[in-house]
């Protein structure tokens, strides 16, 4: 018997992960936590049904592009299995045309330790995405006798859940960071809703960020369900769309953290960085003007990387700043061409979810 399953942060030795698949992914028809979340002016608004399939193709490689090269550093590599999602799904509170990807598994899963939790994400669309990773899940149990195969509370996403009317009118961008910075968001306090993308890791504490997709109650939970941690819950006021922290805060190695400028961490959360003597650096600028089509994420998933160890990282092949950034930082930058997955949730961090990193549960803010 083996230990499969150990992951306490983004930054240690990478020796097993999970790769997302684009397959059957759909993009979700409008509902009360998703709208709110796509620009006025995307062309994404008001459309919604099965991605073309050339896009698909694309993503796939993609990803297949990322995994090879994870392989070829000696990293296990394992894949979800991918659900048809163009239909309609229940539950007794709500019913959805569709459901949407098995895309960015860093959305779902949740590693800690020797624990693997599937989330409890607020979008209705994505309510049975972590049916796709039960497969690896059930393996891992099979295999590893310390593997903790967990879920959290799945939230009803009744109507109660989020606010309505939330964003009837075209509301400016203005209005929108002021909401951010009034912790004003879509999703309620009647229950805790928590997207995996929104937890940073960094052994005994977790950086969790209030916004779109996770709210209050959820860092509450966070707290009983791990007390000898240390909860956090982080917001920045920069951001008009606050939805999952791994394009805004993105820890390198132990001591250095590269930061968005635009998102204007707060001074108070910056103090206990900074009194550990964390270097928190501003990121590169992205290589591009816009997102490619059909995206939901922010060109600034140039700084999503996928860090391999505390020396190596890959960088998306065409985010030339970021690359050079990370060697003056002292970081080996590994570019693999990754754009066309993109549209299907999100950047290197994104499409993947931690199995295995050497180390342990270190406390870096003692
Ligand atoms: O900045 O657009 C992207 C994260 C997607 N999982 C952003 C956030």
């Amino acid at each position: 018997m083996t230990k499969i399953v150990n992951s306490w942060n983004d930054f240690d030795p990478l020796k097993h992960v999970i790769v997302g698949k684009a397959d059957f992914t759909v993009i979700p028809d409008e509902e009360p936590a998703t709208s709110e979340k796509v620009p006025v002016d995307s062309e994404m608004r008001g459309m919604w049904g099965p991605r073309p399939t050339e896009t698909v193709e694309k993503a796939n490689e993609a990803l297949d592009r990322l995994a090879k090269e994870l392989e070829n550093r000696g990293v296990k590599v394992d894949r979800p299995t991918p659900i048809q999602w163009n239909q309609a799904m229940m539950t007794p509170d709500f019913r959805v045309p569709s459901g949407q990807t098995q895309m960015p598994p860093r959305d779902i899963l949740l590693t800690m330790g020797n624990e693997i939790m599937a989330s409890a994400n607020s979008f209705r669309c994505r309510y049975f995405e972590y049916l796709a990773y039960w497969p690896l899940m059930n393996q891992y149990f099979e295999e590893d006798p310390e593997f903790k195969w967990s879920q959290a509370p799945r939230p009803r996403l009744t109507d109660k859940s989020y606010k309505h009317n939330y964003y009837d009118e075209q509301i400016t961008l203005e209005e929108r960071l002021e909401r951010t910075a009034n912790l004003d968001f879509v999703t309620t306090e009647a229950e805790p809703m928590w997207d995996a993308a929104d937890v940073l890791r960094l052994g005994k504490d977790l950086f969790i960020q209030h916004g779109l997709t996770t709210n209050r109650k959820a860092m509450e939970w966070f707290k009983r369900y791990y007390p000898e941690h240390r909860i956090h819950a982080v917001n920045f006021p920069g951001d008009p769309y606050p939805i999952h922290i791994d394009a805004t805060f993105v820890p390198l190695r132990p001591g250095l953290i590269i930061n968005n400028p635009e998102r204007r961490l707060p001074e108070e959360q910056r103090k206990i960085f900074e009194a550990n003597d964390w270097q928190i650096v501003d990121a590169a600028p992205p290589a591009h003007k816009e997102p490619p089509p059909l995206c939901y994420s922010s060109v600034w998933l140039s700084m999503n990387c996928l860090v391999l160890d505390h020396k190596n990282v890959i960088v998306e092949a065409s985010e030339v700043h970021q690359l050079e950034q990370m060697e003056k930082l002292g970081m080996n930058p590994i570019p693999v061409d990754f754009r066309d997955a993109y549209a299907f949730g999100g950047g290197l961090h994104c499409a993947t979810a931690d199995v295995y990193r050497e180390g342990d549960c270190e406390d870096y803010f003692s």
